[in-house]
C-alpha cells in the first residue's frame, strides 16, 4: 500500500473556514457569501439569450418573445455572445503578450531586462527570417520586438507562427477560410461583426471565434510565452512547494498575482537581494518570502522555483492569513474585493498596470524603463509594513506540498530522452515520448487547463479528473489555476507515481518526473500547441488523430473561451465543466459540439458531471489508439 498521500479538498476546504472565522472577526467580504447573494443566477444570462448591444433592448429571448426588437433570433444573439466572450479572451491574452514583447524592446547588456535565453531568440529570429549572423544580441532583440509588435497591427499575410503548425492543420485552416491575420484584427473584426446590424448567421460567427481564438494561441499568447522565454529564460525542471504554508509568519510575505513576469520578476530580484533582506530584518522580520497566486506564480515558480501560494479561489485566503504585508497586482483576474478586504487587514494592495486600476489599491504604475526602480520601492513598502501587523489575526494553515514545475517543451522533450529502452534521441524531437504512446505504455495525454469557478467545487474537479486520469496511465500537460490545484494537492510531487497506473508509473521512475507536468501559465497554453505540433510532425499524423485532448473543467474567464476555440481549432477535442452560454441556441450548440469538427476535425464536449466528463475523455483517447491500431 501507498505511503504517499495527497492533500484533500476537505483539507483545502477546512483550511478556508478557519480563515473565514478570522474574516468574520474584522467584518471581511467573502466571494462565498458573494456566491450566496448572486445565486440563483439569471437563467437568460446562462443561456446566452440576452442581447444589450444596441440600446433598443435589452432584449431576452423567450417562446413568446422568439426576436430581439432588431429581428434577431436566438441563434444570432447567442452566437454573437459567443464571438464577444472570445474577442474579449483574446484581445486579454495578446495583450499581455504584446506588453512582453514591448519589455523585450528595453532590455540592454547589466540593465533591469536581459536576454536570458539567447539561443532561443536566435531560434525564432531564423525562423522569422531574420539576418542573425554576426548582429549584437541586443540589437537583435530591439529587431524582433519590433517585428513582434508588427504582428498586432501588419496590413497583409497571416501571423508569422502559423508556420509552425503541421502543413495538414494549416490547410485545414485555409479551406476554413479561418487563418489568423493581424492579431488586432481579428479582435476587431470580431467586435465589428457583433455590432448591430451585422453578423447574425451562426456559422459565421463561429467561424471567427475559431480564427479570433487562434490569433490568440498562435499570435499573441505565442509572443507572450516565446519572448518572456528570451528575457527570462526557458523553464527547466526546478523544485518549489505550494500551498498557503508557503507563506512564513516570521518573515515579510508578498504575494505576486496576475499574469504578466515583467513585474513579478523585478519584485522577485530586489526582495533576493542582501540591501533588502537587511532593511526587512531592521524592520523586525527574519527575512522575505515572496509567493504567488494565479499565472505570475506559476511564471515565477517555473523559473525561480517561487512557491505558490494559491489559484484564483485562493486570491482572499492570502489576505486573510493576517501575515501579507503587500499584495502587487500586474493584469488579470485580480478580484476587486482585495481593496476592501486589505483594508480589514494592514495588508497592502498594490496595484501596478493602467490596464488594472481598482479602488482601495495603492497604484505604483510599473513600466519597463523604470522597473528596477520601482520594483525596489514595493518591496521597501511591504518590509515597512510589517510592523503593522496585528499579531493576533495572524494564521497561516499548515498545508503544503513539495512540487517540480518547469516543463516547457525544451525541458520534456529534453527529459524524455533516453526513457525508451531501445532509443536514445539525440535530435531533441518528440520521438521518446512517442514510443512510450505508441507502445501502451502511455496511453494518451490531457491538457489541462483554467481555472477555478464556484459553480464547481473549488479544485475538486482538476485534482479528481487528475487522479482518474493518471490511474489510468494518461499524463497530465497543465498550466494556469489547474496546475496549481494539482501542485497544492500533490500531484507534481514526484512521488505521486504511486498513484499512476503501471506503465505511466514506469515511465515517471525512470524519467524522474511527476505525473501532471506543469506547463506554465494561461499564455503558455502555446506551449502545448507547440508539443502537439512537434508530436504530429515526428509521427507523421494529423493532431486530431494523437491520442491527446484538452480540458477544462473549472474554466471561468473569456480567456478560457478564446483558449478553447484555439485548442479545438488546432485538432484537440476539448472537454469542459462549465457551459459557456450557448445553451440557448441549438444551432450554436451543434456546431461547437459537432459541427466544426468538418472544419478542425476536433469539438467540445460539454459535461458537468466529472467523473463522466473523465470517462468521456478515456474513451476518446482509446478510440484514437484504436483507429491508429495502437
Ligand atoms: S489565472 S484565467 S483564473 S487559469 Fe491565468 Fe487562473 Fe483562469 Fe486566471
Amino acid at each position: 500500500m501507498s505511503e504517499f498521500k495527497l492533500t484533500t479538498v476537505e483539507e483545502f476546504e477546512a483550511a478556508t473556514a478557519r480563515l473565514l472565522e478570522t474574516g468574520a472577526k474584522v467584518g471581511a467580504d467573502s466571494w462565498q457569501m458573494r456566491v450566496k447573494n448572486q445565486t440563483p443566477h439569471c437563467k437568460f444570462g446562462e443561456q446566452g439569450v440576452c442581447c444589450r448591444i444596441c440600446s433598443m433592448g435589452p432584449c431576452r429571448i423567450t417562446p413568446k418573445a422568439p426576436r430581439g426588437i432588431c429581428g434577431c433570433d436566438v441563434h444570432g444573439i447567442v452566437g454573437r455572445n459567443f464571438l464577444r466572450f472570445t474577442a474579449g479572451g483574446a484581445a486579454t491574452h495578446s495583450d499581455h503578450g504584446r506588453e512582453i514583447c514591448i519589455t523585450l524592446g528595453h532590455a540592454k547588456e547589466g540593465g533591469d531586462y536581459q536576454v536570458k535565453d539567447p539561443e532561443k531568440l536566435i531560434r525564432i529570429a531564423k525562423e522569422w527570417g531574420v539576418e542573425t549572423e554576426g548582429k549584437d544580441i541586443y540589437d537583435l532583440a530591439h529587431e524582433m520586438s519590433d517585428l513582434a509588435q508588427e504582428e498586432y497591427g501588419k496590413i497583409r499575410g497571416v501571423s508569422r507562427w502559423l508556420k509552425r503548425a503541421p502543413q495538414h492543420t494549416q490547410d485545414l485552416w485555409h479551406a476554413a477560410g479561418i487563418e489568423p491575420r493581424a492579431i488586432d484584427r481579428e479582435v476587431s473584426c470580431a467586435l465589428h461583426m457583433t455590432h448591430m446590424g451585422n453578423t447574425s448567421k451562426p456559422e459565421a460567427l463561429i467561424r471567427q471565434a475559431l480564427r479570433n481564438g487562434l490569433s490568440d494561441g498562435w499570435g499573441g499568447s505565442m509572443c507572450g510565452t516565446e519572448f518572456s522565454d528570451v528575457l527570462f529564460g526557458t523553464p527547466k525542471p526546478i523544485d518549489t512547494e505550494a500551498n498557503l504554508g508557503v507563506m512564513n509568519a516570521e518573515n515579510v510575505n508578498i504575494v505576486v498575482h496576475g499574469h504578466d513576469p515583467s513585474l513579478s520578476e523585478m519584485i522577485c530580484e530586489y526582495a533576493d537581494s542582501k540591501e533588502m533582506i537587511d532593511y526587512a530584518k531592521s524592520m523586525g522580520a527574519k527575512g522575505i518570502t515572496v509567493s504567488g497566486v494565479c499565472c505570475t506564480s506559476n511564471e515565477v515558480a517555473m523559473r525561480r522555483g517561487i512557491p505558490m501560494a494559491g489559484n484564483f479561489l485562493q486570491q482572499e485566503n492570502v489576505v486573510l492569513t493576517g501575515a501579507c504585508e503587500a499584495i502587487v497586482v500586474d493584469v488579470q483576474c485580480i478580484f476587486p474585493a482585495l481593496g476592501p478586504l486589505s483594508k480589514c487587514f494592514h495588508t497592502k494592495f498594490i496595484t501596478t498596470s493602467p490596464i488594472c486600476q481598482m479602488p482601495d489599491s495603492d497604484f505604483i504604475e510599473f513600466d519597463a524603463g523604470t522597473a528596477g526602480e520601482k520594483a525596489k520601492q514595493i518591496v521597501k513598502l511591504a518590509c515597512e509594513n510589517f510592523k503593522n501587523r496585528k499579531p493576533e489575526l495572524v494564521h497561516i494553515p499548515d498545508l503544503k506540498h513539495k512540487a517540480t514545475v518547469g516543463y516547457s517543451v525544451e525541458a520534456i522533450v529534453k527529459t524524455l530522452d533516453g526513457v525508451t529502452n531501445s532509443q536514445v534521441d539525440e535530435t531533441g524531437t518528440t520521438k521518446p515520448l512517442l514510443e512510450c504512446i505508441t507502445s501502451g505504455v502511455i496511453r494518451g495525454a490531457v491538457a489541462m487547463v483554467g481555472c477555478n469557478n464556484p459553480k464547481v467545487r473549488p479544485d475538486t474537479a482538476h485534482i479528481e479528473l487528475m487522479k482518474k486520469l493518471i490511474a489510468n496511465d494518461i499524463v497530465i500537460i497543465a498550466s494556469g489555476c489547474s496546475a496549481q490545484a494539482a501542485a497544492r494537492a500533490g500531484l507534481m510531487d514526484k512521488a505521486a507515481k504511486d498513484l499512476c497506473g503501471a506503465g505511466l508509473k514506469r515511465v515517471c521512475e525512470l524519467a524522474d518526473i511527476p505525473p501532471v507536468l506543469h506547463m506554465g501559465s494561461c499564455v503558455d497554453i502555446s506551449r502545448m500547441l507547440i508539443l502537439a505540433a512537434e508530436l504530429a510532425k515526428d509521427s507523421g499524423l494529423n493532431i486530431s488523430q494523437l491520442p491527446v485532448v484538452g480540458c477544462a473543467p473549472e474554466w471561468m474567464s473569456e480567456k478560457a473561451v478564446s483558449i478553447g476555440n484555439y485548442v479545438v481549432a488546432t485538432g484537440l477535442d476539448t472537454y469542459l465543466g462549465v457551459d459557456p452560454y450557448v445553451s440557448g441556441s441549438t444551432e450554436v450548440a451543434s456546431l461547437l459540439t459537432e459541427g466544426v469538427r468538418d472544419w478542425v476535425e476536433a469539438a467540445y464536449t460539454v459535461e458537468k458531471d466529472i467523473d463522466k466528463l473523465g470517462d468521456l475523455m478515456i474513451a476518446r483517447i482509446e478510440e484514437k489508439r484504436d483507429a491508429l491500431g495502437i
